[in-house]
């Protein structure tokens, strides 16, 4: 009993602590960016963008047809949180005008992601972990901090018992694009709060603010789509393959990644990047073997079949 009842205070806690930021004044900033993205000559997509719309009232009691908000809106058993983005197309990697890139971001391309789907908002915390998995290898360890330390088999398996536990075949890592995709979330610069890391502390844990360790997730400003720690705290495993040239190979419809590699890609940098790393286009790669604490994951959902024709 006494076990259930630190569950259900730990279960209070994370709700407390991540819900304001979603359902209250974070969301009203987020969608007021993503307005301003498109003001600015950037694409479509976050005008379109699935993220719920702030609602008349209190946020944690909806009124009226419940449609938009709940299609919009997926909680797990877990409380792991996601919204939907929509399919679209953007320009993948550093364009001319970015003036800090690896040579590995380039050339720009146009990239079609061609259904929508579904993307956490936050990263994978260590109690949602160790709910599916029964350990906890993180080095900064506290149930509210983002899960790290973990290999790509590791997560592998960790997503194939969440499919499990949860009925499903949702679940899953974000490609490369994708990742691109909703970390620009219709925005064009470096970064999708503007062209100046000024700001960077308002949105992202890294090496200038983090105090060398992780922090709980959603404390800090989304990006326009609702995300929270998109750049830093960990940096975020992807499915791909890591391609040092596969931008100039790779298909404009929904990109997967080279067939093979020795190094796994990685995005948004962490808690230990600079804002080099912390850019929307900036790549990164790691040994599918590496346990380091930068190294996490945030996961996305494949809509139910049908859903995603729905909201083309
Ligand atoms: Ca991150």
């Amino acid at each position: 009993m006494s076990r259930i009842l630190t569950l259900l205070a730990l279960f209070s806690a994370m709700a407390l602590a991540t819900g304001p930021f979603y359902a209250g004044e974070a969301m009203g900033q987020a969608m007021g960016e993503a307005a301003a993205g498109v003001a600015a000559g950037a694409d479509a997509p976050a005008k379109a963008a699935a993220v719920p719309a702030p609602q008349g009232g209190a946020p944690d009691k909806p009124q009226g047809p419940p449609d938009r908000r709940q299609h919009a809106e997926f909680v797990n058993t877990l409380g792991m949180r996601f919204v939907q983005v929509p399919a679209g197309s953007f320009l993948m990697g550093a364009s001319d005008l970015d003036t800090e890139f690896y040579e590995h971001e380039k050339p720009q391309h146009r990239v079609d992601i061609s259904k929508p789907f579904r993307v956490g908002v936050l990263e994978v915390s260590q109690w949602q972990w160790q709910q599916v998995m029964g350990n906890n290898p993180s080095r900064f360890k506290d149930p509210l901090l983002p899960v790290e330390s973990v290999s790509y088999d590791s997560v592998m398996s960790f997503i194939a018992k969440l499919n499990e536990r949860e009925g499903t075949h949702a679940y899953r890592l974000p490609t490369e694009a994708e990742w691109e995709y909703f970390a620009r979330a219709g925005t064009m610069s470096p970064y999708f709060f503007g062209d100046s890391d000024a700001r960077l502390g308002d949105y992202a844990w890294y090496r200038a603010n983090s105090e060398r360790t992780t922090h709980p997730g959603g404390l800090l400003r989304a990006n326009p789509w609702g995300l929270h720690d998109v750049y830093g705290n960990v940096a975020e495993m992807l499915s791909d393959w890591f391609g040092l040239d596969y931008y100039t190979a790779s298909p404009q419809r929904d990109p997967k990644g080279p067939s093979e590699g020795k190094e796994r890609s990685l995005r948004g940098g962490s808690w230990t990047n600079t804002e080099f790393g912390n850019r929307s286009s900036y790549r990164d790669r790691y040994e599918p073997d590496y346990l380091e604490s930068v190294v996490g994951l945030r996961l996305v959902m494949d809509l139910p079949s049908g859903d995603d024709q729905a909201k083309r």
